[in-house]
């Protein structure tokens, strides 16, 4: 189909690019870290979202050439930016699980650490549950390389993947990511704040990191406050924004 062959023409066309969204950590509202997401500059469709064609890249194994893409992508401007001068920001990429299937993802973060010269406690490794339940033997070896050079895991959509939570002892994940469906509704659903509560709980008492995402009110931020989460996300604080919008945002021109 149409989109398929422009799809395959998108990479080398430079059609393809990032945006960032901001990452806060609540006890000082400083921005931590951004998340790399992948946007389409279709000449006439305008701007397309992942969910219109990471299917369809998934399908056609063109992921495995994007996914190099986004890697290489995310380190460079990470360095761009601390070059203007933005402090040592992490940056989490996206990594589909179709990729872990077939791909060495450390290796490829290893050379997309080397040509940009980044560090790698600056890069995270966004994976949702559903990796870790898949070919467990190599995801292991992925998930141990990629710590031992230093990169960091989190684990993205937490709660929300066909997953137990075994893989929290078996893997080196670094952060947690609180799924939206439970930030969205915690004002008002006593369950849906307990489950965030919870959450927390475990990060703290396992020694992770965690994140809430899509937070769009001051009032989901007091109570993630009080329930002592580390960090959140979400156009409360800011969307996903283009890499100079982000060096604006992040290091206003005054
Ligand atoms: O940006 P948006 O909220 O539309 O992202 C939708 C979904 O697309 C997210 O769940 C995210 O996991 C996925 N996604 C965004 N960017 C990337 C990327 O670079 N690689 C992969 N594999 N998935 C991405
Ligand atoms: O699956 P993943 O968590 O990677 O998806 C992130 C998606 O959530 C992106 O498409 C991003 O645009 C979207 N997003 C980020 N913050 C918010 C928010 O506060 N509200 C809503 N509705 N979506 C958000
Ligand atoms: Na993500
Ligand atoms: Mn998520």
């Amino acid at each position: 189909i149409a989109l398929e062959a422009d799809l395959r023409r998108a990479l080398g066309r430079g059609e393809l690019e990032l945006h960032y969204q901001p990452q806060i950590r609540l006890s000082d509202c400083k921005v931590v870290g951004v998340e790399a997401l992948l946007r389409w500059r279709h000449p006439e469709r305008g701007l397309v979202a992942p969910a219109e064609f990471l299917p369809l890249a998934e399908e056609s194994g063109m992921i495995y050439d994007i996914g190099e893409w986004v890697l290489n992508e995310a380190c460079q401007e990470a360095m761009r930016w601390t070059e203007r001068g933005l402090g040592d920001l992490r940056i989490a990429v996206n990594i589909s699980p179709t990729q872990f299937r077939k791909q060495s993802v450390a290796s490829l973060a290893a050379s997309a650490l080397a040509s940009s010269r980044l560090s790698a406690e600056r890069l995270e490794i966004e994976i949702t549950e559903n990796v870790l339940m898949q070919g467990a033997e190599r995801v292991l070896k992925d998930m141990r390389d990629l710590h031992r050079q230093g990169v960091q895991v989190a684990i993205d959509d937490f709660g929300t993947g066909y997953s137990s939570l075994a893989y929290l002892k078996n893997f080196k994940v670094d952060r947690l990511k609180i799924d939206r469906c439970f930030v969205r509704t915690m004002e008002t659903d006593p369950r849906d704040a307990a489950i965030v509560n919870a959450v927390v709980g475990l990060g703290k008492s396992l020694d992770l990191h965690v994140l809430a995402e899509g937070v769009e009110r001051e009032q989901q931020v007091k109570m993630l406050k009080a329930a002592g989460c580390d960090e959140a996300q979400g156009y409360l604080f800011g969307k996903p924004m283009t890499g100079d919008a982000f060096l604006a945002f992040a290091k206003p021109d005054c």
